[in-house]
C-alpha cells in the first residue's frame, strides 16, 4: 500500500494523523497547566495501559468513565492533529498522552508543575508489538518482515524515532519531583504496588478497594473487553481489524516467540552500543 510519510526532525510519520505544524505547536505553544497529568511513552510501551489506569484513578476507581467514554476522548494525544485539538478544547484538569522525545515535548513544562509518568517496555516486545500494529495499521507502511522492521526500528526509521534516543533523553529528567519512571514489567509484576505508586506520585490517596478496582479495571482482559478501550472504535480507514488486534498478547517476553538467535544477538549488541553509560538498569537487563 501506498502510504504518504514526512520527515520531522529526522523522524518519519504518516501525513494522516501528524502533521509538521502540530508539532511544532506543541513543542512551541502548547501551554501545559499545573494540573495536567501526562501520560508519556514510546510507542507500544504501554500507553493505552497507563491512560486506562489514571482515568480510573481519577475517579477512585469508578469505571463508568472509562467504559462509557472512549480513550483517546478521555485523554487526547496531543501530538496528534484531532488530539491537539481535544486538549485545547478540554477543561482542565486534563489527561494528556504524549509519544514525543524529550526535545520536542512543550517547552511550558519546564516551568510547570505538572506531573509526568514515562512508562518504558522492553525495547524487544516494543519492536514485535509495534511490527504487529503496523501490519494491521492503515496508515502505516507496510513493515514488511520482522528482519526488515528491525533494522529500521533499531536506526529508528520509524514514528517517534529511535527508542535508544526517547529513553536517553527522557532519563535526563529522572530526579525531578513531578517526574515518575515505571516499566510494563513492573505493571506486569507488581500491578497493585504499582498503581499505590502511582496515587502516592499524585497525591491521590484511594483505599484498599478503590486501588483494587483500578486494577481491576484496568486489567489487560477487562481493558480487552472494553469497547471503549480496546481499539474496536478505531475508524476502519486506521486500521485494518482482520489484520490484527489492538489489544494483542499483553505479555512480557512474546519477543522470545519471534526473534531468531541471531537477531536477538544482533539486538544485543545494538542495545549494548546505545545503552552504554546508562547508569539505570532495567528489569530486563
Ligand atoms: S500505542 O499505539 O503506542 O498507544 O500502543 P500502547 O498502548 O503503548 O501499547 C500497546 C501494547 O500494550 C498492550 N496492552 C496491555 N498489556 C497489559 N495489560 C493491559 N491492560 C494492556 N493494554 C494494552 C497491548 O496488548 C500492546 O502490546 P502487545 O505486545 O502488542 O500485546
Amino acid at each position: 500500500s501506498s502510504v504518504e510519510y514526512f520527515t520531522y526532525e529526522g523522524m518519519p510519520f504518516p501525513a494522516t494523523i501528524f502533521s509538521e505544524e502540530t508539532f511544532n505547536h506543541v513543542e512551541k505553544e502548547f501551554q501545559i497547566l499545573d494540573d495536567d497529568v501526562i501520560n508519556l511513552t514510546y510507542p507500544k510501551s504501554g500507553t493505552h495501559w497507563m491512560a486506562e489506569i489514571l482515568a480510573l484513578i481519577s475517579k477512585e476507581g469508578d469505571p463508568t468513565w472509562t467504559q462509557n467514554v472512549v480513550l483517546w476522548d478521555r485523554s487526547p494525544w496531543i501530538d496528534t492533529t484531532d488530539g491537539l485539538k481535544k486538549a485545547l478544547e478540554s477543561p482542565p484538569p486534563r489527561l494528556l498522552n504524549i509519544h514525543v522525545p524529550f526535545r520536542l515535548f512543550p517547552k511550558s513544562f519546564l516551568q510547570s508543575k505538572a506531573k509526568v509518568i514515562y512508562t518504558l517496555r522492553n525495547p524487544k516486545d516494543v519492536l514485535v508489538s509495534y511490527y504487529h500494529f503496523s501490519v494491521a495499521m492503515k496508515i502505516l507502511k507496510d513493515p514488511g518482515t520482522l528482519q526488515e522492521f528491525m533494522e529500521e526500528f533499531l536506526s529508528g526509521n520509524v514514528p517517534f524515532g529511535s527508542w535508544f534516543d526517547h529513553v536517553k533523553g527522557w532519563m535526563e529528567l529522572k530526579d525531578k519531583p513531578n517526574f515518575f519512571f515505571i516499566t510494563y514489567e513492573e505493571l506486569q509484576q507488581d500491578p497493585k504496588g504499582c498503581v499505590e505508586k502511582i496515587c502516592h506520585f499524585l497525591g491521590k490517596e484511594l483505599n484498599r478497594q478503590q486501588i483494587d478496582s483500578v486494577v481491576k479495571y484496568s486489567s489487560f482482559k477487562k481493558m480487552k473487553e472494553n469497547k471503549m478501550s480496546n481499539y474496536s472504535q478505531a475508524d476502519d480507514t486506521l486500521m485494518d481489524h482482520k489484520k490484527g488486534q489492538f489489544m494483542r498478547k499483553g505479555i512480557s517476553g512474546d519477543w522470545k516467540n519471534h526473534l531468531t538467535v541471531a537477531q536477538n544477538e544482533h539486538f544485543d549488541r545494538v542495545y549494548q552500543e546505545k545503552m552504554q553509560g546508562m547508569s539505570i538498569t532495567f528489569p530486563w537487563d
